[in-house]
């Protein structure tokens, strides 16, 4: 017979009687016993006793729909998400800060840029454009790079990418471009990448997307780190003055660490393996305080020099090289805080173009214009209405005042009479500001317009093919190949003969006759015939500043290097390459073969990081070998160690082998290189390594790298 309840103890809100194992009953009267943290409540405020169990009809019987406690979480739950942003949905951000070097007053009014001591807060999100919010970080695509500003006079927002053109340049072409580029409608394949036919059979239909399409297939659309790549405003923006004189201007982002990015088969497995390969560093790096930073830079053009160009400054799909007008540094970013939680902060952050302060304003771009047009639009139906300015992450720093009133999800308790103006009933608050007056309300600069209304591209946009060229023209020749092989890839994914043979002949075979030959050659197709569109005379044949080659910081700081362990290996070489790598701002882990600890040289033991498989090479910038002829020869009878080190070499990684380590390389046949170093010791190869990592690759070991399998 059962022993008889009370009526609380049957109801099972006074005790702990939840059916659980005696362990987590201790666990949960402990916890509960804890009076130092926050008691747990409904949405309304009321404690809740009893957060396991549903309110039932007897232990064994039907749940009642009195339950308002368990009504209420499922239904939040199942509210819980938003609609992903239409493009740029896989993302990650930080907080930080931006400072000016020196005041801007005679280029802007605008607040954050004439005060050196101010540092205004910063928000910025990066993201890839195609997959959606689960895909994978290091797919070929290009990086949005979002930054808002919150500056004293309101927030701005600069809503770049990691590459300073676009594929199109009118707005009304966004929705087929991003029909083309997205899944395809009827299997939802692929994801995260544009190797198939609708992306390949639109751009290559739209001769104005060559230029970008070839920075996509060149490594920037593979960064190793959001760290390492530039960003780009784009458009051509406007700066105006207190004297309201305006200049043209172009935005830039240039990352301390320098730009660098992934080799290709290194960021098809990191998909497989890390998917959060950018994310993660990104946050580790923030964790650690190894802060990553971003100079300001912009390149101004006056006015009276606005039809100077072979090109027009207001089509998106043209830069101004830098070889023509230098860009000035003006100021730093550093992200050094990352986000509470992701949802409230990077999910919600509703970032737009038309987000500007008082000393900066548009240019008349066809694709800025359309943007001004869609950001707020998409935030309605994503953020669920008209106030999603009032979030937190978008909620200005500076007062705000306004008539705007109601509507869902309203935060604000306005108070007074009056919500129009003029009004007397409030003494007529809020008023306007006059613009001139320092700290003054926006006003557009008084472009002079006139025109007859048309729907009409103008001419001097019509050369799509001069800068693709100029892209090319300046790459360094292992760039060159890279790009031959993602255009290869690419194309050989695409099932439709004659799209192939279209982006060959019509698009690549004018941009350069040897990309068009080596990339039909790989697809099985004839060299094209030559040019289809007489090639425009233009001032440049070469742009440097295009070339990640010539954007390394020439240091190691923030790169990483793995340490392969076994027992026996020599704890002198491991503390010695660790404190030179810690003394370059790099930073190392151990890797081990399992996860239990090592035994080092000196009878101490040394507790892996990571073991071999939990995080490959593709993870590190560089592999480091110590000495030690027991720990040597286990690697050596390890497949995962020396998968390890020829993965590494096959990425063209720097790699350091010290004493019997350096058997490694003969059991695996591997040639010593300007990279691949071995020594006695550690202190005679650190030098090396370091030079080598600062090079990022060693190149001039693709070639025989190639033929390794890995
Ligand atoms: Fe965007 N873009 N875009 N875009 N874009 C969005 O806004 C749009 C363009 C960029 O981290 C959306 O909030 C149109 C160029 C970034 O939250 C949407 C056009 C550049 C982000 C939208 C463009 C960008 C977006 C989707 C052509 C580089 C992510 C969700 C006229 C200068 C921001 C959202 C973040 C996001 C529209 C072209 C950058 C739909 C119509 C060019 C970095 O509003």
């Amino acid at each position: 017979m059962s022993e008889k309840k009370s009526p609380s103890e049957a109801a099972g809100t006074h005790t702990l009687d939840r059916g659980n194992s005696n362990a987590k009953l201790d666990q949960l009267e402990r916890w509960r016993e804890d009076a130092s943290g926050e008691a747990l409540t409904s949405n309304t405020g009321v404690k809740v006793a009893d957060n396991q169990n549903t309110l039932k009809a007897g232990e064994r019987g039907p749940s009642l729909l009195e339950d308002f406690l368990m009504r209420e979480k499922i239904t939040h739950f199942d509210h819980e998400r938003i609609p992903e942003r239409v493009v740029h949905a896989r993302g990650s951000a930080a907080h930080g800060y931006f400072q000016v070097y020196e005041p801007l007053s005679d280029l802007t009014c605008a607040d954050f840029l004439n005060h050196p001591e101010k540092k205004t807060p910063v928000f910025v999100r990066f993201s890839t454009v195609q997959g959606p919010r689960g895909s994978a970080d290091t797919v070929r695509d290009v990086r949005g790079f979002a930054t808002k500003f919150y500056t004293d006079e309101g927030n701005f927002d600069l809503v770049g990418n990691n590459m300073p053109v676009f594929f199109i340049q009118d707005a009304i072409k966004f929705p087929d471009f991003v029909h083309a580029v997205k899944p395809e409608p009827h299997n939802e394949i692929p994801t995260g990448a544009s190797a198939h036919d609708t992306f390949w059979d639109f751009v290559s239909l739209q001769p104005e997307s060559a230029h970008m399409v070839l920075w996509a297939m060149s490594d920037r659309g593979i960064p190793v780190a959001y760290r390492a790549m530039q960003g780009f405003g784009v458009h051509t923006f406007r700066l105006v003055n207190a004297e309201g004189r305006s200049v043209f201007v172009k935005f830039h982002w240039r990352p301390v660490s320098g730009v660098y990015s992934l080799v290709w088969d290194e960021a098809q497995k990191l998909a497989g393996k890390d998917p959060d390969f950018n994310r993660r560093q990104l946050w580790e790096d923030i964790e650690s305080g190894d802060y990553p930073e971003w100079e300001l830079g912009l390149q101004v053009i006056p006015e009276e020099d606005e039809h100077k160009f072979d090109f027009d400054l207001l089509d998106p799909t043209k830069l101004v090289p830098e070889e023509l007008v230098p860009v000035r540094v003006v100021g730093k970013m550093v992200l050094n805080r990352n986000p509470d939680n992701f949802f409230a902060e990077t999910e919600q952050a509703a970032f737009h173009i038309g987000h500007v302060v008082p000393g900066i304003d548009f240019s008349n771009d066809p694709l800025l214009q359309g943007r001004l047009f869609s950001y707020t639009d998409t935030q309605l139906l994503r953020l669920g209405g008209p106030n999603f300015n009032e979030i937190p992450i978008n909620r200005p720093l500076c007062p705000f005042h306004n008539n705007n009133r109601d509507a869902p999800h309203r935060q604000t308790i306005n108070k007074g009479r009056a919500a129009y103006e003029p009004n007397s009933i409030d003494g007529g608050w809020p008023k306007e500001t006059p613009p001139a007056a320092s700290g003054g309300g926006f006003a557009s600069y008084p472009e002079p317009m006139s025109g007859v209304k048309l729907r009409k591209r103008a001419d001097s946009f019509g050369d799509h093919f001069s800068q693709a060229r100029l892209f090319w023209n300046s790459m360094a020749p292992h760039e060159k190949e890279h790009i031959i092989a993602a255009y290869s890839f690419e194309l050989g994914k695409v099932e439709r003969r004659e799209i192939r043979e279209r982006q060959v002949n019509e698009i690549l075979a004018n941009i350069d006759p040897t990309l068009a030959t080596r990339v039909a050659q790989n697809l099985g197709l004839p060299a094209p015939a030559g040019s289809t569109v007489a090639p425009v005379k233009t001032t440049l044949k070469e742009s440097p500043a295009l070339s990640q080659a010539n954007l390394l910081s020439g240091n190691v700081r923030s790169r990483k290097v793995a340490i392969l362990v076994a027992d026996g290996a020599n704890a002198d070489d491991i503390s010695h390459i660790i404190g030179v790598l810690n003394s370059e701002g790099a930073t190392a882990k151990v890797i081990g073969p399992s996860s239990a600890p090592v035994k080092t040289s000196d009878g101490n033991t040394l507790v892996p990081d990571a073991t071999l498989d939990g995080l490959p090479s593709i993870a590190f910038d560089a592999v480091f070998v110590p000495g030690g002829a027991e720990a040597a020869k286990a690697l050596l009878a390890n497949g995962a160690a020396l998968h390890y080190l020829l993965e590494a070499y096959k990425h063209l990684k720097a790699i350091a082998l010290c004493g019997e380590a350096a058997d490694l390389m003969a059991e695996l046949r591997l040639e010593a290189d300007e990279g691949l170093l071995s020594a006695a010791k550690a202190e005679d190869l650190c030098a090396d390594l370091v030079k080598a990592m600062a090079q990022h690759r060693v190149w001039a070991r693709e070639p025989k790298a190639k033929a390794i399998p890995a």
